[in-house]
């Protein structure tokens, strides 16, 4: 009894064993791909975030879970780089500033005036300077930068009313930068006298005055409503500012081939998408803003420009800075 029971039981699970062998693989899980971002909804590299969505799902169809979320809600703005080392976060949008907290070498892409236009930004992400600061990225953070988007070029935004034309106009002006040094350093370097303060606080802060203006694009400035409690727009254009989309090492450790190859597209797609439609916006914000009642203008950007160079350059930061970079990237036309 007990023989022949058993020997059923064997017959039937080898059975079992070949059906399954024969059965075509069954679809493993999709990869769960969390975005955290302090974006808001309406500004653009928010809306990319659709779009390399949809593109995965075009290329890559019900391999990847991807879910968005904008204003800091799943990790504080600056706080994405931990959370993808330690491997509780899968993907990020983040700065140069969040990289050079670890990668000195990376103030470099912090300092005003240095990258001239969108164009320059991305040919020098392009280039071998690109490829060498990534692959500093990569070996150091174990983070994935998977395309560079243009975030915009900051401008100032003030609730004062006075005009500003030089760096010594912002003596004492409680300018609001990003919570980091290398980000304070660069309102310091403008003349002003810069307060941290989280993206999500920056209204509340404009409207009861406990800053007197920040700093951003100006497709930001319409995003956020910062113009809604600013009288300003100074365009200083002191930084072109970049957004990088990042994956953490270990998710893109587990893709095969054509997985890194569809995410890598899915993300050049969405930056495409950002930057056309930013570079657009930009052109035709001035005049929205004045027709919202803003002051909109240019100051001496020279007298700007020669101060935070000078600034940037005398300071501890260029010296971690690699050697001849900044000729090369000047070199870059
Ligand atoms: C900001 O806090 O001013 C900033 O523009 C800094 C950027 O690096 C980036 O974090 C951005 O905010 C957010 O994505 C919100 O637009």
């Amino acid at each position: 009894m007990f023989a022949s029971l058993s020997r059923r039981l064997f017959i039937g699970t080898v059975a079992t064993a070949a059906i399954a062998a024969l059965a075509p693989a069954q679809a493993a899980d999709p990869i769960k791909l969390r975005i955290s971002t302090p974006a808001v909804e309406a500004d653009w590299h928010a809306k990319m975030l659709p779009v390399f969505k949809q593109e995965l799902e075009k290329t890559a169809p019900g391999q990847f879970d991807v879910e968005i979320h904008l204003n800091g809600t799943l990790f504080k703005q600056g706080t994405e780089p931990a959370a993808m080392q330690r491997g509780n976060l899968e993907m990020a949008m983040i700065s140069a500033f969040d990289i050079s907290k670890q990668i000195p070498e990376w103030s470099i892409f912090t300092a005003g005036y240095l990258l001239r236009d969108p164009d320059h930004q991305r040919k020098v992400f392009g280039s071998d300077v690109g490829q060498e600061m990534y692959r500093l990225v990569e070996d150091k953070m174990g983070i994935k930068i998977l395309d560079v988007g243009y975030l915009g070029t900051r401008q100032l935004n003030l609730r004062t009313e006075k005009e500003v034309k030089t760096p010594a106009d912002l003596a004492g002006v409680k300018l609001r930068m990003p919570g980091s040094d290398t980000w304070l350093f660069l309102g310091k370097a403008l003349g002003a006298n810069p307060l941290p303060v989280a993206f999500g606080e920056i209204y509340t802060a404009l409207q009861t005055g406990a800053i007197d203006g920040q700093d951003n694009p100006l497709p930001t400035v319409r995003a956020a409503k910062f113009y809604e409690v600013t009288k300003q727009v100074v365009l200083t254009d002191h930084l072109v500012d970049a957004i990088f989309l990042s994956m953490a090492g270990s998710t893109w450790k587990k893709l095969d081939e054509k997985q890194k190859a569809a995410v890598t597209n899915a993300a050049k797609a969405a930056v495409r998408f950002n930057n056309e439609n930013r570079i657009k916006e930009e052109t035709e914000l001035a005049d929205f803003f004045k027709s919202q009642g803003l002051k909109v203008y240019k100051p001496d950007v020279e007298a700007f420009r020669a101060q935070v160079q000078k600034t940037y350059l005398e300071s501890e930061l260029s010296k971690a800075w690699p050697k001849g970079m900044v000729d090369r990237v000047n070199a870059i036309k």
